[in-house]
């Protein structure tokens, strides 16, 4: 209980032996109990939960902090090839069980907590989650430091600190409401603030040529980025690797003292407020101007100071003798998605205005260094940027590009030569970075005045409609009359190809979205550099999605395996094959799955005040609303459900239908009206349903509100049918799917994303699959948009009883949606439609197989048995040998 207890000699003991405490309970509570009296969080009277976690969290995080100087000592000394992965988002998810996890002292812990009155689990659900993410593609980042830091490999995440995570989600009788999330509030303990690690960051102004021809960009706004370093523990090794945070500030002559002093107190503070705002918000309302540029700066934030940083630790590392062309040696940058795409120009900027060095040199340099990452194929997803907004703030960045465009069409010209301008053009459309920007001057003459192509069509789209008399004329001649547009297009920068042609690799995040890429988005680059595009099929890490919300689960593993390699080794969770039909193993499994569901059904009552019964079917869809990952075909199907149920009598009921809980999660984009509907449509239905007394245990439809990392660590366990249900090919991968698997739950999906993979693995008898697949969509949307379909009656049936008004009035946009119907909607682009009567036969099949326990906890064992491909370790592994060039570094 001294100060001295957690006195450290690092010169003695060298870094292996370095602990604040030993592992042992009592030296565990006398630091949680230092803690809780010098880390001034609340007044020093009370010893209650929220200050029992502060306390817990200071010093487990005294441990990761000693572990976390050795890692960059070691780094430091070694100098390795190291990775960097700049992502936009992190959903890191609480952080206390995990790193006590990882450093083996979960027992410890719970002891030491236990003697002072607190049980571990209780103080651990104090802790705010922070929602630095969205969803999938922030939580894979956070999957991937877990597995880099267990896996030894030299590797940091850099990213923006929002001060506002994701909005908190409230769910009212009108549907979503978004309330600010302060996640902040009490201070979050895991981070390190590091003031003196800070870069200035700049906007706007001007550039200038100097005597010697170089360029400087001279910016017209000033900020500082300040490093937040949050450790990153890796499992059952000293590994503790770093994810840096940048927040933003203004420099310090930039408050108007004399303003100030004069009575402008807001005006004096200006400045101060214009770059603290950048961090504020994780995605800031775009609609606007004002919002489009915000987030341009976020971006440009977060590459430059990272870029920064990395050059800064390069040059130290390079112990003065820097040679530019060993940087792709030491360093590799991966963009997780197009957000952190402007690193290719401010890597360009830096190595030629800053370092000297030639466009030829910068450029070999800069390819070699960065890859990029797809994550979607949506077109409304690939990002573009309006040229002039970019240009306004980034003047420097924008030439760079220019010239990085006008390269890549001299490629493309002399690839494709000039005999042909239709096909030249259509290489060009598909290619270039800037979009509807005139081509460069040095190739105005190229390209001769194109015939009327499909896309001069196109143009004339967008235009005034010729006169029919002018029509006439024209009527079965030769002659051509492109229309000049009356408003121009505007001036794009797109992102995806600049970082197609910026990087050295690219790759998709499953295997079917990997082909998508590849035959869809990229085609035209895929023609031109074959090597450049890869796979890397997304995983999860086995600890936070198997080991630590799973305990039960685990310890059954663990025990029918015979040891507890599997978190690590993965592979070895395919010896439970061979268990799949023991009937101790069985029941066991039936008995973990109901103590997490009884978890659930508390979980249900305290934030919905429904109750549950929890021998139903946990039946459970929870992600993003978006109208690609239907959570409208699920409801759709609950609603049929529910309509057949009512024109039974009890006991027919009874012998159709399987009780079911239906559970929804999901946060809707604030601005994504559509989505926001499908929200309310959800509850009501829910309240309908669960107050049907006729119904009772039957079906229940539960929206849990506000869904993120920490409920679906309660939800994915207790689940016993999980729905992946995307249109097919629109669902790049998925992630929750794996840990849906992994946990004993059966998929039912189409096949999409991962869902392809995860059900080669489980065995096709142990995945639920129904709907159109991928190649069929075009044709399918086609003959919609040709009044070919006929829709099956079964769902004519389900719209028509919503419209009746069971459920409530207000749902024509909705319902319209999927159908042809004139200004509501795109006539079901989703197909909806298309696939309901095969999803709802298929979910009398689930009916069916839920029936025979037997058969059902089979199924269960083997999708965890076949779950091991979707370990991020794998996935690591993969990133690091075939786009990264790292190798492990074990510290000694
Ligand atoms: C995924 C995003 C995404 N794909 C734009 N794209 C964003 C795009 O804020 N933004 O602008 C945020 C996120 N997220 C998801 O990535 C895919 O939909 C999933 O299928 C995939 O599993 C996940 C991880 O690869």
């Amino acid at each position: 209980e001294k100060v001295a207890d957690v006195v450290i000699d690092s010169e003695q003991e060298g870094f292996s032996s370095l602990s604040p405490f030993g592992p042992d309970a009592a030296s565990v509570a006398s630091s949680i109990k230092y803690h809780s009296e010098f880390t001034p969080l609340f007044s020093p009277e009370k010893f209650e939960l929220p200050k029992a976690f502060f306390a817990t969290a200071q010093s487990v995080r005294d441990a990761l902090i000693i572990n976390w100087n050795a890692t960059y000592e070691y780094y430091n000394r070694v100098n390795p090839k190291q990775a960097y992965y700049l992502s936009m988002e992190f959903l890191q998810g609480r952080a206390l069980l995990n790193a006590v996890g990882n450093l083996g002292l979960t027992g410890a812990y719970a002891d030491a907590l236990k003697s002072l009155g607190f049980d571990l689990e209780s103080v651990a659900t104090q802790e705010p989650d922070p929602a630095l993410g969205n969803g999938g593609l922030g939580r894979l980042a956070s999957c991937f430091l877990d597995s880099m830091a267990t896996l030894n490999y030299p590797a940091w995440g850099y990213g923006l600190r929002y001060k506002y995570g994701l909005f908190k989600q409230r769910i009212t009788k009108d549907g979503q409401e978004e309330v600010a999330e302060d996640w902040l509030e009490l201070s979050n303990p895991w981070e390190i603030v590091r003031n003196d690690v800070s870069y200035p960051v700049k906007f706007y102004g001007k550039v200038v040529s100097g005597s010697d021809g170089k360029k400087q960009w001279i910016g017209g706004e000033d900020i500082v980025a300040v490093a937040y370093d949050v450790p990153i523990p890796g499992y059952k090794t000293k590994t503790t690797i770093n994810l840096r945070l940048w927040s933003t500030k203004a420099p310090a002559a930039d408050f108007d003292l004399s303003s100030y002093n004069s009575g402008k107190h807001t005006e004096a503070a200006q400045a101060l407020f214009n770059a603290e705002k950048i961090c504020y918000v994780l995605y800031p309302g775009d609609e606007s101007n004002k919002g489009k540029a915000l987030r341009l700066k976020q971006q440009y934030t977060l590459c430059s100071a990272s870029l920064q940083d990395i050059i800064a630790r390069f040059e130290t590392r390079s112990g003065g003798s820097i040679n530019w062309e060993e940087f792709p040696e030491k360093v590799a940058v991966q963009m997780n998605d197009t957000h952190p795409t402007l690193c290719i120009p401010e890597l360009m900027r830096i190595l030629m205005d800053l370092k000297g060095l030639s466009w030829e040199d910068a450029w070999k340099i800069t390819q070699r260094t960065v890859a990029y990452t797809n994550h979607t194929v949506l077109p409304e997803a690939l990002e573009k940027w309006s040229l002039d907004l970019m240009g306004k703030l980034l003047p420097r960045h924008v030439e760079i590009i220019e010239m990085i465009d006008e390269e890549l069409v001299s490629t493309i010209v002399s690839e494709y030569g000039t005999e042909d301008p239709d096909l030249l053009k259509e290489k060009l459309k598909a290619m270039r970075i800037l979009e509807n920007v005139e081509l460069p001057s040095a190739f105005a003459d190229v390209i001769v005045k194109p015939k009327n192509t499909k896309d001069s069509k196109e143009a004339a789209q967008t235009v005034v409609v010729k006169k029919e008399q002018e029509e006439e004329e024209t009527a079965g001649e030769e002659v051509e009359v492109i229309p000049e547009p009356t408003v121009k297009p505007p001036k794009m920068v797109r992102m995806a190809n600049l970082a197609v042609v910026g990087g050295h690799a690219v790759n998709g995040v499953a295997e079917i979205h990997s082909e998508i890429v590849k035959k869809d988005v990229f085609n035209e680059f895929v023609k031109l550099w074959p090597d450049k595009f890869q796979n890397k099929t997304n995983g999860v890490t086995p600890r936070r999605w198997i080991s630590f919300c799973n305990p039960y689960l685990s310890d059954i593993i663990t025990s029918w395996i015979g040891t507890e390699d599997w978190v690590l080794n993965t592979e070895k969770l395919a010896e439970l094959r061979k268990f799949a039909d023991d009937e101790d193993l069985q029941s066991e499994w039936r008995a973990a799955k109901k103590k997490n569901k009884l978890k659930v059904v508390s979980l249900i009552k305290e934030r919905t005040g429904y109750t549950v019964n929890p021998d139903a079917m946990f039946d459970i869809q929870i992600k993003r609303i978006h109208e690609y990952k239907r959570q409208l075909l699920n409801i759709l199907g609950i609603v049929y459900r529910y309509k057949k149920m009512k024109e039974m009598n009890a006991s027919e009921r009874e012998k159709t239908f399987v009780p079911r809980v239906c559970i929804f999660g999901g946060k809707a984009f604030a601005t994504y009206v559509q989505a926001k509907r499908i929200v309310k449509f959800i509850t009501d239905v829910g309240s309908t349903i669960n107050n049907d007394p006729e119904i009772g245990d039957l079906l229940k439809v539960i929206f849990v509100p506000d869904y993120n990392v920490s409920v679906a660590e309660l939800l994915i366990p207790a689940s016993e049918l999980s729905q992946h249900i995307s249109t097919a090919g629109m669902e790049a991968s998925g992630t929750s799917n794996m840990k849906f698997s992994m946990n004993g739950c059966i998929l039912i999906g189409t096949l999409d994303g991962a869902n392809v993979e995860i059900r080669e693995e489980v065995g096709e008898e142990n995945f639920f699959l129904f709907g159109a697949k991928a190649d069929e969509i075009v044709n399918l949307r086609k003959e919609r948009a040709e009044g070919k379909f006929v829709p099956d009656p079964i769902f004519e049936e389900v719209k028509q009883y919503v419209r009746s008004g069971v459920f409530g009035s207000n749902y024509d946009e909705l319902i319209g949606s999927l159908e042809g119907n004139e200004g509501f909607g795109r006539a079901d682009y989703f197909l909806v439609g298309k696939d309901f009567p095969s999803y709802v036969e298929c979910q009398e099949k689930v009916d069916e197989a839920y029936r025979d326990q037997k058969r059902w906890t089979r199924m269960s064992i083997l999708n965890t048995a076949g779950s091991f491909k979707f370990s991020s370790d794998r996935t690591i592994h993969e990133y690091a040998k075939d786009i990264w060039n790292i190798k492990q570094v074990e510290l000694p």
